[in-house]
């Protein structure tokens, strides 16, 4: 049965997390981005979120590209064509290269409306299991370190599964170490965000010390076959977050040794059917996965939550509640971690309301396009 797509309407908001969010590339505050809204002939609504920054740090999108990309080329691609199921949209999205964060908000939309129709939870529709998901907290580069263990030992208390600290050439040896001999047993890894090369090969060889979970791309954006020369040096695994961009990304790093565990995020990897093909070839593989953050607010992360719902997803994930980054979500109820955990919801769909109050306070712009 076709989804029957009546119209789509993308709500650009515009958020401030309430603190600063620092990493190896940079700061982060403010967070403009888009809802996206595909509604269907019997009102049903479906949500989706744009999860690139207004800068292109981490990688090549922004919410401006996003923005392009969506209403000159995707959503006029959507206009003519009638589809079944949201796994048809990645053959009729085929010809737009890359632009993976603005092809997977369209789609989680579109994944979203999918699960209601049929009456599922989104956990349910892409073949989650689980009815709890564990996850961790990304704690971003700190002014001190007193700071920071403090901040640590918060996040210990609330029951985080693990502690996933930022690092950068500067402050990153001896702050692990004065985390570890803080912590002695809590699970911690380390995230560089690319800022290292080989030429730190003698340095970065000195982590495997710290008994770390994994140390996450620690080399450049693009780069696959240097990670494979890192991980022969070093013990730590290495896991791959900006390298990943899909299926054959993910493939080609495991078959040339360059990580043993990949943070899966579904906005860089181009949407959930993605996500789930990766999921697959992982656990055919024995490479653990975890669903990784892109400071979303809620409906990404709900779409987070139903991801993680599927085995594989074997190691906590960045899904931290609403709470962390927001003094207000754009869902009700928002999400909320408790014990490290969070209860996956069994309304249909994402299985969150959206505060249509919430969008209109952050609301920078509303666009409407009817389906032809
Ligand atoms: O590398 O995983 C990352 C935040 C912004 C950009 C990149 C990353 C992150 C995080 C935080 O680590 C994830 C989150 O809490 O949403
Ligand atoms: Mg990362």
């Amino acid at each position: 049965m076709p989804i029957s797509l009546k119209k789509i309407v993308l709500h650009k908001l515009n958020m401030r997390l309430k603190f600063p969010f620092r990493t190896s590339f940079g700061t982060l505050q403010d967070k403009a981005f888009f809802i996206i809204e595909a509604i269907d002939e019997n009102g049903n609504s479906g949500f989706g979120e744009s999860v690139a920054f207004t800068s292109p740090w981490y990688t090549e999108e922004t919410t401006a590209t996003n923005e392009h990309v969506m209403k000159d080329f995707l959503i006029p691609m959507l206009q003519h064509t009638q589809f079944d199921h949201p796994d048809d949209l990645t053959g009729i999205f085929k010809p737009i290269k890359r632009n993976n964060m603005a092809k997977a908000a369209i789609e989680g939309a579109i994944w979203d409306l999918y699960a209601k129709q049929q009456g599922k939870t989104l956990a349910e529709a892409l073949g989650g299991t689980k009815s709890e998901i564990d996850v961790g907290v990304s704690l971003g580069i700190q002014p001190t370190i007193d700071g920071l263990l403090e901040d640590i030992d918060n996040h210990i208390n609330q029951g985080f599964k693990r502690i996933k600290l930022k690092i950068k050439p500067s402050q990153d040896l001896e702050v692990l170490q004065k985390v570890r001999r803080h912590f002695p047993t809590t699970q911690i890894m380390a995230d560089a965000n690319s800022a290292y090369t080989l030429h730190d090969m003698d340095h970065l060889k000195k982590f495997d010390e710290l008994d770390l979970m994994m140390i996450e791309q620690p080399l450049a954006h693009d780069d696959i076959i240097d990670h494979a020369k890192l991980q022969q040096e070093m013990s730590t695994p290495i896991c791959l977050d900006e390298s990943i961009h899909s299926y054959d990304d993910a493939r080609q790093a495991i078959e040339l040794g360059a990580c043993q565990v990949i943070n899966v995020k579904i906005g860089r990897v181009g949407g959930l059917t993605e996500a789930k093909r990766i999921h697959d070839l992982c656990q055919e593989k024995n490479i653990p996965i975890w669903c990784g953050g892109m400071l979303e607010a809620g409906v990404g992360r709900a779409h987070n939550v139903a991801l993680t719902t599927l085995p594989n997803f074997s190691m906590p994930g960045d899904t931290a509640g609403s709470s962390r980054y927001w003094e207000k979500d754009i869902i009700k109820p928002e999400v909320v971690v408790q014990n490290g955990t969070i209860t996956v919801p069994t309304m249909p769909g994402i299985g969150y309301e959206i505060d249509r109050d919430a969008l209109k306070e952050f609301s920078i712009g509303e666009f409407e396009f009817k389906m032809l």
